[in-house]
This record gives C-alpha cells, sequence and structure tokens, in this order.
C-alpha cells in the first residue's frame, strides 16, 4: 500500500443498505469508511455526470477524503428505465409499480449499475460496474441487508433474489465489483 493512501474515508450517503455493503468492503482492505448523511441536490445527467458533481459537493460541504455512489437498475425492455431515476421511481410508485410496467413483458434481462467516485479535493477516481441479471414477476425475501429492487432482481447464473442472498450479492454486486476497484486504485500512487 503506498504511504499516502487513505486509511479513512467519509462515505457521503442516506441510504443505509449502501453504507452497509461499502463498510465491509472497506474493512476488508483495511480502509475505515464511515458514513456522512448529507442531503445534496443531485444533477440530471449519467451516472458518472451525477456521481461526479455529487462528490465535488460532499467534499467541499466536508472538507474530507470522500466517497460517493450513484448507482441504479437498467431495465433492457423499459429502455434502460429507471436507471438515473431509479431513487425517486423507488419513492413514488416502489417495486409494486416497476412490476406493474412490466406486466406482461417477456424479456425480463437488467443490470445493476453503480458509479463509485473519490475525490480530496485533488485526486479524483471513479469506477463504473455493472451487475447483470433479470427481475422477477413478484418480489422474494426481504433478507436482513436487502433494500431498494434487490426483492425482484436474481443475478446472472443464481436461483435466489439478491434480498434473499446478501451473501451472494456482497460478492459479485455492482457495488462490489465498482468498490472493489476503487480501493485498490486508492492502495496504488496517485496519479
Ligand atoms: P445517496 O444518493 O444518498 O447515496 P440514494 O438512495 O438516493 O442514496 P442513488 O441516488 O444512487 O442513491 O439512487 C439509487 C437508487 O437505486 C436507490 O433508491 C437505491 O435504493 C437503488 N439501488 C442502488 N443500489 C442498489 C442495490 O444494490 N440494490 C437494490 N437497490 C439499489
Amino acid at each position: 500500500m503506498s504511504e499516502d493512501a487513505p486509511k479513512q474515508i467519509w462515505f457521503v450517503t442516506s441510504n443505509q443498505g449502501k453504507f452497509r455493503e461499502v463498510q465491509k468492503l472497506g474493512r476488508a482492505v483495511g480502509l475505515d469508511v464511515l458514513q456522512v448523511k448529507l442531503d445534496l441536490p443531485e444533477i440530471r445527467g449519467t451516472l458518472e455526470e451525477i456521481a461526479e458533481d455529487k462528490v465535488r459537493k460532499a467534499q467541499v460541504a466536508t472538507g474530507r477524503p470522500v466517497i460517493v455512489d450513484d448507482s441504479g437498475l437498467f431495465v433492457k425492455a423499459l429502455r434502460t428505465f429507471p436507471g438515473q431515476f431509479s431513487a425517486f421511481i423507488l419513492q413514488t410508485i416502489g417495486n409494486e409499480g416497476l412490476l406493474k410496467l412490466m406486466q406482461g413483458v417477456t424479456d425480463r434481462r437488467a443490470e445493476f449499475r453503480c458509479c463509485a467516485v473519490y475525490y480530496d479535493g485533488v485526486r479524483l477516481e471513479q469506477v463504473t460496474a455493472r451487475c447483470e441479471g433479470t427481475i422477477l414477476d413478484a418480489p422474494r425475501g426481504r433478507g436482513t441487508d436487502g433494500f431498494g429492487f434487490d426483492p425482484i432482481f436474481v443475478p446472472t447464473g443464481h436461483l435466489k433474489t439478491f434480498a434473499e442472498d446478501v451473501a451472494t450479492k456482497q460478492k459479485i454486486s455492482h457495488r462490489t465489483l465498482a468498490y472493489r476497484q476503487l480501493f485498490a486504485r486508492l492502495a496504488g500512487p496517485g496519479s
């Protein structure tokens, strides 16, 4: 690990599910991840644009080395909807409403995407990762850690939803893949 690699990072998020997952990923590489809840206004744009804007605002607001992620569920038959609008869709129509929109849709393919970003005021690192799967007809499992769309998403090659099998989620999810890469970059020398 390089000497200037951060040992402590502030994760700016109001989503407890995200925080729990990222805290575990940090622990696995000896990084202390602390949560800061800030209500930051989000711009419209791609996941990458939203995440970069969010991390810059979060860094200015806290004055610390921070991470944020912008993530969502992209459904193929709905032309990637809800995508960047995932948080809004969950708050309004929820999983039930999304499943209603998909009634009669036979192509159930979807993917989760997560764009994770680090910024300390100088160095900015950004990684986007995906996890492919399918959307069920009805939710299954609440899990102990599952959140958001987890009860309706089954990752490719598996039988259980992310909510039913959080251990598998922690191994293969979009968020795990993104932060593993991000943390590996941070452990190396800055560019
Ligand atoms: P912060 O911006 O405060 O981090 P948020 O919940 O608003 O929290 P996003 O803007 O990234 O986060 O919105 C993504 C939405 O997609 C959010 O409502 C999540 O619940 C959902 N989501 C993201 N990752 C997920 C995952 O791994 N499993 C299930 N749902 C997920």
